[in-house]
């Protein structure tokens, strides 16, 4: 029995397309609460946060756009990600958009180091999100947060990063858009994604246990962003930033119910779902039953558990 934290995060202002602020609704008239809940879990629904009030940000590049938001809204996810971690219980995020992972993985890092544990992020995407704040020509803040999480510079007007995260321990899987700017600079810090190429290669499983087996050998924390597009457009429609080519029904709950057995994840953001964009709640639901893989749900019991 796991405790759970829902953390409602209504954001919008990482990019430019209204409606992401609606996700947390969305998860609660979907169920997520209780198809966890179903699975024997108890379940804590915290409400939304609310947006602090701003102060002046600025930025040396101009695109950058919705600074004083995102810095307030990160500074309120590092607090709600840390407290839900501090009482012992696995908070799940439900964004809004990426930016929120900002503050999550933040969050996350602060309450790792004072345990004086490894922080390990696995990154499931269509996009690197590895622009700073000065890279990035979209000024959409959602494609930023690898950056910070791995200790980048360019974010002056954030909180500084507690504990940066090695590039080593970050896994960016089902990748396939990354604009120049960010191929440079992740072969510049050696943080090669698993990217679409890797996965029609080796398929979806081994990478995953190649990284869950590196977790585990550190005695690593895990904490898992789900971005909606690492899912297939064709099942999952309700995203801004669609990118053909995304995983199947089928292999994104085989990676889930791989994070359920690892027994590692210890904290899970869900982002970029637009309700606004879906097919009478196809997105919603389909997450929300991602969610309950990785919760535990199966139809049988494996003989062999495939860590
Ligand atoms: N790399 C582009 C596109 C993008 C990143 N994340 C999303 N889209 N969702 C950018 O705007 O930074
Ligand atoms: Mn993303
Ligand atoms: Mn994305």
């Amino acid at each position: 029995m796991t405790r759970c934290t829902l953390i409602g995060a209504p954001i919008d202002s990482g990019q430019r397309r209204p409606g992401c602020l609606m996700g947390p609704a969305a998860y609660r008239v979907a169920g997520l609460a209780q198809a966890i809940s179903d699975l024997g879990h108890a379940v804590e629904d915290r409400g939304d946060l609310a947006l602090p009030a701003l102060r002046p940000a600025r930025c040396p590049n101009a695109a950058v756009h919705s600074l004083p938001e995102t810095v307030g809204w990160t500074e309120a996810l590092i607090d709600s990600v840390d407290d839900a971690l501090s009482e012992g219980t696995l908070p799940i995020v439900m964004g809004g958009d990426h930016s929120l992972a900002l503050g999550s993985v933040a969050g996350a890092a602060g309450f790792a180091a004072r345990k004086g544990r490894p922080l390990f992020v696995l990154w499931l995407d269509a996009h690197s999100d590895f622009h700073t704040p000065l890279t990035t020509t979209s000024g959409n803040l959602h494609g930023t947060p690898v950056a910070y999480i791995t200790g980048r510079g360019g974010f002056d007007a954030f909180p500084p990063f507690p504990a940066p995260v090695p590039a080593d321990r970050v896994c960016l899987y089902g990748i396939r858009s990354v604009d120049p700017a960010e191929h440079a600079a992740l072969i510049d810090h050696q943080l090669i994604p698993v990217d679409m190429r890797t996965l029609d290669e080796e398929g979806i499983v081994a990478p995953l246990r190649r990284f869950l087996a590196r977790v585990r050998a550190a005695g690593g924390m895990l904490h898992v962003s789900l971005d909606v597009d690492f899912l297939d457009p064709a099942i999952a429609p309700a995203v801004g930033t669609t990118v053909p080519g995304g995983t199947t029904f089928r292999e994104a709950h085989l990676v889930m119910e791989m994070l359920h057995e690892s027994g590692l994840v210890t904290s899970l953001d869900l982002v970029e779902l637009n309700p606004f964009l879906d097919d009478r709640g196809m997105t919603a639901r389909l997450m929300v039953d991602l969610v309950a893989s990785l919760m535990g749900r199966k139809v049988f019991d494996r003989p062999t558990r495939s860590k």
